[in-house]
């Protein structure tokens, strides 16, 4: 069937990474579902968290629960001084040169359309254009063209080729003197293509357009390091890196984010108000307006501090060897094709089935206590790209192991009897 990449036959995998023992911070792993082991392997959509992050919001509830910047009492002072504490760890965690630089928002989501309402709306006109590429998730898509439609921009799209791959040529083919801003995804969600960023980043500062990276698949897999791409913006989300839902990252440049306008008015996001003239506070608060979300912030500080301790570089070599191991046995069924076979990839296998539609395959996976996802994974031009409706996609998380790759292929071997 189709090619895939080409893996080394044996990564090696830290022998200090004890999965056995990581899995058991996870308390939601250890249940059976329709009478199986569960095995997860939706980490892509959401990852599990680990009890670290469960106690912190809830002591956060227990002891300190309290609004931010506001009270002189303990219990705001505490919670403040948490709230702010996990800035300086998003900060650390990106290698941004400043924690001002850290605004929180509810996701990748909302970090694109604050990007896309405040530096596009403001940089953004008639005739210009926007350039995307054609592997991005619909919240690099949408948040785009809703600016587009508003300001009778264009907005372009980087052909990828058929392991889905960027191509790097067309891409700069289609940076021109319109071109306002470049907006990439750094690992594809539908088909685990990791991008040469720091290439774009460069071909893009070449002609003085600023790059925002959807982080959203890789800051769970690789280690981010905002400096070294030279990325302008870098948006990510809390649940996908083990922390809570709710709450998500966008780091800008400083130069930058002082010359945006806020994206929403409220409490907080001010200096001073009459009703003649408001002053807007400095960064990052100008950004924040209302009441944030204080408990989940908190939250993904302890995300921060477990996925530290851990090592990223562990998890990127533990989960390159499990997806090089899927790779190997999936694409040994006859009868399935991998969809997304780029040369570097990360966390993702997506795959289709002879004759079996991926949301039978879901269902029969379900049965068997595998957990995996089935449609187009909010990126629908990927799957027009590729000519299909949708794929079944497995993706690996920290705590997966080869045990439940093993798992996966039998459970696909069991929906081809089903309904082969
Ligand atoms: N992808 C998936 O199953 P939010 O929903 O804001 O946390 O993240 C949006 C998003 C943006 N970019 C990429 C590359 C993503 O993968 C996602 C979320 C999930 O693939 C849910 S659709």
């Amino acid at each position: 069937m189709s090619t895939v990449a080409k893996f080394p036959e044996k990564i090696h995998v830290a022998s200090s990474y004890d999965v056995r023992k990581i899995r058991k911070d996870f308390p939601i792993l250890h249940q059976t579902v329709h009478g199986k082991p569960l095995v997860y392997l939706d980490n892509a959509a959401t990852t599990q968290k680990p009890l670290a992050v469960i106690e912190a919001i809830e002591n956060y509830y227990r002891r300190d629960n309290s609004n931010i910047h506001r009270g002189v009492h303990t219990l705001s002072e505490r919670a403040t001084e948490a709230y702010e504490k996990v800035r300086v760890a998003a900060q650390k965690f990106l290698n941004a040169a400043d924690h001002k630089e850290i605004i929180f928002v509810r996701g990748t989501t909302e970090a694109i359309n604050l990007v896309a309402q405040t530096y596009g709306r403001k940089n953004v006109g008639n005739g210009d254009e926007v350039l995307i590429t054609a592997m991005e998730h619909h919240s690099n898509i949408v948040p785009w063209q809703l600016l587009c439609d508003e300001k009778g921009a264009r907005l372009r799209v980087a052909p990828i080729n058929d392991r889905g791959e960027l191509q790097l040529d067309e891409f700069e083919k289609l940076l021109g003197p319109k071109t306002k801003i470049v907006a990439v995804g750094h690992l594809s969600n539908a088909l685990g293509t990791i991008n040469h960023v720091r290439d774009i980043v460069r071909m893009a500062h070449a002609r003085n357009i600023p790059v925002l990276v959807d982080g959203a698949q890789a800051a769970p897999r690789m280690q981010v390091d905002v400096q070294a791409l030279d990325c302008d913006f870098y948006a990510l989300s809390g649940h996908k890196i083990y922390g809570p839902t709710g709450i998500g990252i966008l780091y800008g440049k400083t130069k930058l984010l002082e010359a945006m306008p806020p994206y929403q008015g409220g409490g907080d996001m001010i200096a001073s108000v009459t009703f003649d003239k408001t002053v807007y506070n400095r960064l990052p608060y100008k950004f924040e307006a209302g009441t944030p979300n204080i408990a989940d912030t908190i939250g993904l500080g302890a995300a921060f501090e477990y996925l530290n301790q851990l090592g990223l570089e562990q998890i990127e070599q533990h989960e390159a060897d499990l997806l090089a191991y899927a790779t190997k046995s999936v694409e040994a069924i006859s009868g399935v094709q991998l969809i997304g076979t780029a040369k570097e990839k990360a966390g993702v296998l997506s795959f289709v089935m002879e004759d079996i539609h991926p949301h039978d395959i879901g269902t029969i996976l379900d049965t068997e206590g595998i957990a995996v996802r089935t449609g187009h994974h909010c990126a629908q031009p990927v799957m027009q790209r590729f000519g299909i409706p949708a794929t079944a996609r497995a993706s690996f998380g920290l705590y997966n192991t080869r045990e439940e790759v093993d798992a996966l292929v039998k459970g696909i071997r069991r929906v081809q009897e089903v309904l082969g």
